[in-house]
């Protein structure tokens, strides 16, 4: 299944502060935080007292977790509409969740550089397949199916 997003250009909050000290080895990163208002995806507080969803585990700032799909865990994720999709990063490295391919950055989500230990959280609206990677290490990459039940 493959879905097509087009992403809607629309004025960023690129003013928004990165992390400290986070090496922005990636010049297409989108920013902090930034998505187009009325974008049917929305950034919420990580619930805290939820286990994350999605893991982003030890030592994947070094390829060779995509051979086995452990950069993400898991790759691949299902939730249905409204469920606040939670990722957390339990490396000691910085990584991010942002739309797209490492190839074709979206623009429809950006955690910027999570911190270790530093939650991320999306609710989606729509059903459909979403893309993310990581910007700082190419090799990065998972996918959100959100889908009815
Ligand atoms: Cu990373």
């Amino acid at each position: 299944m493959t879905v097509v997003i087009v992403a809607i250009l629309a004025t960023s909050d690129s003013t928004a502060p990165e992390p400290e000290g986070g090496p922005d080895i990636a010049s297409n990163h989108t920013g902090h935080g930034t998505i187009p208002s009325g974008m049917s995806i929305r950034e919420v507080q990580a619930p805290a007292e939820k286990t994350p969803d999605i893991v982003m585990p030890t030592k994947v700032s070094r390829p060779g977790c995509e051979a086995d799909g452990t950069c993400y865990v898991p790759q691949a994720f299902t939730a249905m509409p409204g469920y606040p999709v939670t990722w957390i990063n339990e490396d000691s490295a910085f990584h991010s969740v942002t739309s797209g391919t490492y190839d074709m950055p979206g623009n429809l989500f950006d955690s910027g550089h999570m911190n270790p230990y530093q939650r991320y959280a999306l609710v989606f609206d729509d059903v459909g397949e979403y893309d993310y990677y990581c910007t700082l290490h190419p090799w990065m990459a998972g996918t959100v199916l959100v889908v009815e039940r």
